[in-house]
């Protein structure tokens, strides 16, 4: 299976990890591979971007651990997994575990966060080896839970690349029936439509920040394999987020269109 040339709707029907089948098909529904990487420092804020942006993502993406006034996983789950369910999209902790096995098991499933609880898929990097993957696996693949590699970074300088993304790909076909996918600029196996390539490191107007962050627009990023689009501050410090929302959205379905029917 290409990824170039496969649909959504094909992967969505080939897909046997549930939250792999449940985002393909809320893409297609929604017509969108927009993920709004919301780096807000309150739960107020991230609740008003999960709300107003709802209807044009197909994933929300956190940094749980900057946000000032968490109290408990129960009462952020009360009021995030609700949005969730009402707009249709998925939730991306954006953890970036990077520890052994033994210890990501505990940052995913207690301390303050408990983020198996809310989270539908996860991060790690993969610099510990395989036992990182297999930490993680034990917590999330009982509750359906998916898990995303990094196998490669958007930042100027970044290490992961070459050997380092190589042993990533092989990492994630060990364990296919957790691992749904990798962050990435490129699609890391483009010949398996089974993985999903999430690419951050989006912009349409602006080609970095200050302190290092590249960017390329949707197009380019669709080109070159990716499925889900991450955009931060692109949309949520626009001056207007919903139609940002909305010209991000159009721009990557777009794309994708053009990618499939290609
Ligand atoms: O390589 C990466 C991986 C990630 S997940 N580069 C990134 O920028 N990210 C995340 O994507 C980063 O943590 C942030 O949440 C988002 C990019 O935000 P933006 O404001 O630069 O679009």
């Amino acid at each position: 299976m290409a990824t170039a040339t496969t649909s959504f709707e094909q992967r969505a029907a080939a897909a046997t990890n549930p939250t792999t089948k449940h985002l393909f098909e809320l893409m297609v529904r929604k017509q969108t591979n927009l993920a709004v990487a919301a780096d807000v420092t309150t739960v107020a804020e991230l609740l008003h971007i999960a709300d107003v942006l709802g209807p044009h993502i197909c994933v929300l993406k956190t940094h749980v651990d900057i946000l000032s006034d968490f109290t408990t996983a129960d009462a952020f789950a009360a009021k995030l997994r609700p949005l969730a369910d009402k707009h249709g999209f998925v939730v991306f902790e954006d953890r970036k575990f990077a520890d052994i096995g033994n210890t990501v098991k505990h940052q995913y499933r207690d301390g303050v966060h408990r983020i198996v609880e809310w989270a539908d898929i996860v991060d790690a990097h993969t610099v510990p080896g395989p036992g990182i993957v297999q930490g993680l696996k034990e917590v999330g693949l009982p509750r359906g839970r998916g898990l995303l590699l990094l196998a490669e970074m958007s930042s100027a300088g970044s290490l992961a690349t070459g050997e380092y993304t190589r042993a990533s790909i092989e990492m994630a076909k060990q364990h296919k029936d957790f691992v749904i996918g990798f962050i990435a600029q490129r699609a890391p196996i483009p010949d398996d439509a089974s993985f999903i390539t999430m690419t951050p490191g989006i912009n349409l107007t602006v080609s970095g920040d200050a302190t290092g962050q590249q960017y390329r627009t949707p197009a380019q990023a669709v080109e070159t394999g990716s499925d889900v689009l991450i955009v931060g501050r692109g949309v949520y410090t626009a001056a207007d987020p919903v139609a940002s929302a909305i010209a991000y959205k159009q721009a990557g379905w777009a794309a994708y269109l053009a990618r499939v029917q290609a």
